[in-house]
């Protein structure tokens, strides 16, 4: 619960008591103007320096009003599902595929303080001319976002479509993750989004269909999304409604079309 370098409102707060001393109106101005850096900060720090405010509890509080644009703290990143998509897609994966291809991630390696710690096992891919299809393999049960269960599963997958760190942005998975990959993200799948089988890209807002087995869930991305082809780099964050607690791969994201690691340079 140490606060954090970047958690300006949290330090705010807590060197209250020390100006016991001063005019009532001095300290109202002062936590004005605090409050006031801190809005400031929250529009013009990057996001990996919000992001790292987000990870204390003590802290999200404060800072996820002045954070609007969800990318950098523990919470939906894509716009609202429509109410129009009732009937729940098929999720179909290529029956031909062109690219298979299968990442593990190391077992009880989670993070956070919950009870519920959802721990990544296993990413396993097919792909054909039209779609990618992923599947994130937990070695618990998991829960659409949707389902209001505390083993619901959220998080990012983000995606570097043109395998380019130099292009796009700084991911959830550098946000959140122990190793940031250092991605440069053009898309992220955003698994709190998940809505009736459906979740959304951010920030392009394409529906995927998204279907959630025991313990794992499947989205079927249509390349389109991705920039067109099976070649780009992805990592992924996921965990609980609440926080973070894996991530896949460690400290590197996968490159896709062979699966192989991809080191941050
Ligand atoms: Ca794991
Ligand atoms: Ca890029």
């Amino acid at each position: 619960m140490q606060p954090t370098a970047q958690g300006g409102s949290v330090q705010e707060h807590r060197q209250q008591p020390s100006g016991r001393g001063q005019p009532q109106a001095r300290r109202h101005l002062r936590g004005g103007v605090g409050a006031l850096v801190v809005l400031m900060l929250g529009a013009l720090i990057p996001a990996p320096a919000v992001a790292s405010t987000g990870r204390s509890p003590a802290s999200s509080r404060s800072t996820a009003s002045s954070a609007p644009t969800a990318r950098g703290v523990w919470q939906r990143l894509a716009a609202l599902p429509g109410t129009a998509a009732s009937a729940t897609p098929t999720v179909t994966c290529p029956a031909n595929p062109t690219v298979r291809f299968s990442v593990t991630d190391t077992l009880g390696d989670t993070f956070g303080n919950g009870a519920v710690r959802h721990d990544i096992t296993s990413v396993s891919a097919t792909a054909d001319a039209t779609t990618f299809c992923l599947t994130v393999n937990f070695a618990g049960p998991i829960a659409p976002a949707d389902s209001g269960s505390d083993r619901a599963v959220a998080g990012f997958i983000d995606f570097d479509t043109d395998a380019n760190p130099k292009t796009g942005t700084p991911g959830a998975t550098d946000s959140f993750c122990p190793q940031p990959p250092k991605l440069g993200v053009e898309t992220t799948l955003d698994l709190f989004s998940v809505s009736q089988g459906q979740a959304r890209m951010a920030p392009g807002g394409e529906l995927v269909p998204v279907s959630f087995d025991t313990s794992s869930f499947t989205a079927a991305i249509p390349l389109s999304d991705l920039g067109g082809s099976t070649t780009f780099n992805a990592a992924m964050v996921l965990g609980t409604l609440a926080e973070p607690t894996d991530c896949a791969p460690d400290g590197a994201a996968f490159h896709s079309p062979d699966g192989s690691p991809i080191l941050p340079s």
